[in-house]
């Protein structure tokens, strides 16, 4: 009895001491890896060869457990032509930062990469681009871009000792409304990504200086608080496309977590149900999920044998052809297009479209029917088609302005390109700061 209860006891401390503590077990098991090989394969068919490439992609399959060495490859010659080529003038801070990521999760060095008989020093880019960021909060009171990349950069120039303050670090990714909340909602994206930057912070390089330590421990467990406190009763954290990022940054963070807040495995198997109903048929949405159902995170990246992988991914040359149904009935939705900040227009009109049709869909049909009212910009972005204008008002990020897109009355989870319409649905694009 004596001995069983000790035992236990001692499992137990193990359980909680071990990195990933509470999230011990909490990767797929056998059983249920098919459906991880699945949204791999995917993800791989997916990629868009018109498209830029996508270093999350790249990263999320190289934290996982099997491997297809010739498509990852190529994908690590794309990323690096595109990389010398482009990086200096066109990539945001954020990019650059996935992109040091993805080279090192490849065991290929950030600070020297070579395509077409250039080389680029990624790390040092960074650099410049997030004091570019620090000069522009300092200016406007925002960044270029937005605190999910900030904690990027901070987690990308952390796993590869660029030049950066820990004591800054600290100081930028500090509880604030204005950096961990979007349309006044709590950013559960956001704060996964800075928890795993501070984390990042916390355990590399030098000692900190216990006054640092002790900021980034108070800013990591008021993150970790605001993350638990946006858990479902179903285990989804935010919904359902922060959740694998909230997983990896609950699974570093075990010791801010009292023991029973976080019940990983329900959150896995809820995700896991996810899967088959094409949640993530979106890439990025498929290369965010992926780490955490290896119980896998991205400050794993530095972790990576690539000699150790085994080549077991094998791909079919012929792609899945995408699933055609013929001549889908019509369905009629009402679009309206608002701005609601400075009240100068708001137009309705009803659309009419196929069953199955995405809200750009809409959109297109609507602006053909009537320019005037309904013209509209997109950029093409790693999640696709973002909405910048509409009526030649343009977003701004200097103002935190941006176009919303709403389904009766309630703001998408997705964007205009994946969200499938339904029959008598009203559909808004709204000027809206966040
Ligand atoms: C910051 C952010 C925003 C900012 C972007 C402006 C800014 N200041 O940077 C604001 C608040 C405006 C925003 C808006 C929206 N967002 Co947003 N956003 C993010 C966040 C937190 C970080 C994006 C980022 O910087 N990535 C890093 C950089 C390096 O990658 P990037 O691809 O170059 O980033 C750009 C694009 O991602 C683009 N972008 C941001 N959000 C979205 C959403 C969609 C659908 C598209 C196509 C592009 C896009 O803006 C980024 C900066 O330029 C992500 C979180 C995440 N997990 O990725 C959510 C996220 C991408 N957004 C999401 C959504 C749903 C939206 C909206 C559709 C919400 C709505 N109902 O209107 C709108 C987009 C509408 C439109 N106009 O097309 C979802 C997408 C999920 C999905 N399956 O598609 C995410 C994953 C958040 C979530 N968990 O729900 N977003």
């Amino acid at each position: 009895m004596m001995r069983t209860l000790v035992t236990m006891l001692v499992g137990l401390l193990l359980l909680y001491l071990t990195p990933g503590g509470l999230c011990q077990g909490c990767a797929v098991n056998e059983a249920e890896h098919p459906l991880v090989r699945d949204l791999q394969k995917k993800m791989i068919y997916s990629v868009d060869a018109s498209a830029p490439p996508n270093p999350s992609i790249l990263l999320s399959l190289r934290l996982a457990q099997d491997h297809n060495m010739h498509i990852e490859q190529d994908m690590l010659n794309k990323l690096s032509q595109d990389a010398v080529q482009r990086a200096v003038v066109s990539f945001s801070s954020g990019q650059v930062a996935l992109h040091i990521l993805a080279q090192q999760a490849s065991c290929s060095d950030p600070r020297r990469v070579s395509a077409n008989s250039s080389t680029i020093n990624l790390v040092h880019l960074l650099e410049q681009k997030f004091q570019a960021e620090l000069q522009n909060i300092a200016i406007h009171g925002n960044p270029l871009t937005n605190f999910y990349q900030l904690s990027l950069d901070v987690l990308a120039l952390c796993q590869l000792n660029g030049r950066l303050s820990p004591a800054n670090a600290s100081a930028l990714l500090s509880p604030d409304h204005k950096k961990y909340y979007l349309s006044g909602q709590f950013s559960v994206d956001t704060a996964a990504v800075a928890v795993l930057a501070q984390i990042c912070l916390q355990t590399r390089g030098q000692p900190l200086p216990p006054k640092v330590h002790k900021k980034i421990r108070q800013n990591v467990q008021w993150l970790v608080d605001k993350i638990l406190a946006k858990k479902r009763r179903d285990g989804v954290i935010g919904n359902i496309y922060s959740t694998g990022l909230a997983m990896q940054a609950l699974s570093v963070s075990s010791s801010y977590l009292k023991p029973g807040a976080w019940n990983c495995l329900q959150t896995l198997h809820r995700v896991l149900d996810e899967i088959p109903q094409g949640t993530f048929k979106n890439p990025m949405a498929a290369s965010q999920i992926l780490p955490s159902l290896e119980n896998r995170t991205y400050l794993d990246v530095s972790r990576l044998n690539c000699s150790m992988n085994p080549d077991n991914l094998p791909l079919s040359t012929a792609r899945p052809a995408p699933p055609t149904s013929c001549c889908p009935p019509s369905i009629s939705v009402t679009y309206t297009v608002a701005d609601s900040l400075n009240n100068t227009f708001n137009n309705s009109i009803s659309v009419t479209v196929p069953q199955g049709s995405v809200f750009f869909k809409v959109m297109e049909v609507a602006q053909d029917k009537d320019p005037s009212k309904f013209s509209f910009t997109y950029t093409q972005s790693s999640w696709g088609p973002y909405i910048t204008s509409v009526q030649g008002l343009q977003a701004d990020n200097n103002q935190r302005t941006y176009w919303q897109l709403l389904s009766n009355g309630i703001p998408l989870s997705q964007g205009a390109g994946d969200y499938v319409v339904s029959n008598s649905e009203r559909l808004e694009v709204k000027f809206s700061v966040y």
